[in-house]
């Protein structure tokens, strides 16, 4: 196995926990290089379930695991995940695992700045995580940052409070919050500074090691690609860059390391939160798929919103994020349907696109043309090769392939480990 970047090719949620799972242990180090706890990751091994959302999934298998810089860390969810996996027998230590020095905090301001927002923006709301992710981005471009290597120097932190109270306690107040109370969140810090700062270091360095000795590394990336900063339905985004590119940025090493890219994608279409969703189904046949899909989501419990595969979101998808090769995950779900449908195309204002325009309104205007194909009756759950795969599944995996111009490389059948189909 050469290197390889996971991402989500979709909304999120495609299904990359059990995919990366799959590859972790393969790997001798996994890394996360952006988003937060707002990911959620589940992995199911033998008959036990844990849920990530900050930690990489490495940490399960013992595989040395790497909090990168690209990410955004609240210590205190930090200390929480670390210690429900050691009640469930997980170890987790300085050798198996390490935090980017240069990776910057999420606050308790954050946390409440994302909450107050949401709840003032009304129906106009982008249906965050509440984790605080955009508030504590905006304040690593803005400079202001507490960073994990600010936690060894506490006493010299009062140029950085000041830029972070000069910029919050306004914002505070147009929410009528106090001003930031320096001396609690300075006691804070304190308290948590030993937990975070023994796995602190220049991760940067550590990786250069690793890749010195010719270990595989698996880049584990969050969300997905629609939910990009630059390339996803903005503003109904997350605030990190989710494409695969970041991956080197995120983590310290050069864009020659990321290697193989795989795209993780649902056979069907989900998302969380608001905003444009073309093939969004809301019908029965939409609340069947999600019910069999067990569609809500990891982190905050909230149903996810169905639809059909838009194959022009993924080959746009794949696209801008060079995608080698996509895994296909939950085709299981799909089981039992007469019929199921493939978006190949838009129609907006007359005329019919072949991609995903950039324009909010352009976005949620777009009508989807769609392709229909037989169902299959038959099961795929569990299915390990090809040639267990009922005839009509085997087609749709094919058009899918077709339409979006990116070879399968592997499909997932249950969110069992070893069912899975290595297409090449
Ligand atoms: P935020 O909290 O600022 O990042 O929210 C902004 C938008 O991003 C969406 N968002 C997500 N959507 C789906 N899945 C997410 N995390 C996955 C999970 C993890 C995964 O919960 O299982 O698949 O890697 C996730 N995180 C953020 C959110 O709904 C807003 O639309
Ligand atoms: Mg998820």
């Amino acid at each position: 196995m050469a290197n390889v970047t996971v991402i989500g090719a979709q909304w999120g949620d495609e299904g990359k926990g059990k995919i990366v799972d799959w590859l972790a242990s393969r790997a001798d180090a996994v890394v996360r290089f952006q988003g937060g706890h707002n990911a959620g990751h589940t992995l199911v091994v033998g008959d036990k379930t844990y849920k990530l959302s900050l930690l990489p999934s490495g940490i399960v298998t013992g595989t040395l695991s790497i909090v990168g810089n690209g990410v955004v860390l609240d210590p205190w969810h930090l200390k929480a995940e670390v210690e429900k996996l050691e009640g469930q027998g997980v170890e987790i230590n300085p050798d198996n695992f390490a935090i980017a020095d240069n990776c910057p905090l999420i606050l308790p301001i954050h946390r409440d700045l994302d909450g107050l927002r949401e709840t003032a923006a009304g129906s106009g709301k982008i249906g965050t995580t509440g984790r605080g992710i955009g508030p504590a981005y905006e304040d690593k471009v803005g400079r202001r940052a507490i960073r994990v290597c600010d936690l060894a120097h506490l006493d010299h932190l009062e140029p950085q409070l000041d830029r972070l109270c000069a910029h919050h306690d306004a914002l505070r107040a147009g929410f009528d919050q106090p001003p930031i109370d320096r001396e609690e969140l300075l006691a804070q810090l304190r308290e948590i500074a030993p937990f975070v700062l023994q796995f602190a270091q220049p991760v940067w360095k550590r990786l250069k090691k690793v890749r010195k000795a010719g270990a595989k590394i698996l880049f584990e990336g969050a969300q997905g690609v629609l939910l990009d900063i630059d390339h996803g339905t903005y503003p109904f985004v997350t605030s990190s860059n989710t494409v695969s590119g970041t991956a080197a940025a995120g983590s310290g090493l050069g864009p020659n390391s990321t290697g193989f890219v795989l795209g993780i994608v649902k056979a069907y279409t989900t998302r969380v939160g608001s905003g444009p969703f073309p093939t969004e189904l809301d019908d029965e046949v939409g609340e069947g798929i999600g019910e069999r899909g067990h569609e809500f989501g990891t982190v905050t419990g909230r149903q996810r919103r169905v639809g059909w595969f838009d194959a022009v979101l993924v080959r746009q998808t794949c696209a801008i994020s060079g995608v080698t090769g996509i895994a296909l995950t939950k085709i299981d779900v799909l089981d039992g349907m007469d019929e199921v449908k493939i978006c190949t195309g838009y129609r907006l204002n007359g005329k019919i696109m072949d991609y995903f325009p950039s324009h909010a309104a352009d976005q949620a205007a777009v009508e989807p043309i769609y392709e229909t194909m037989p169902g299959w009756s038959e099961s795929t759950a569990g299915a390990r090769s090809f040639a267990d795969l009922p005839a009509n599944a085997v087609k749709y995996i094919q058009r899918v392939q077709e339409l979006i111009e990116t070879p399968v490389a592997l499909v997932s059948t249950s969110p069992e480990r070893d069912d899975t189909i290595l297409m090449r």
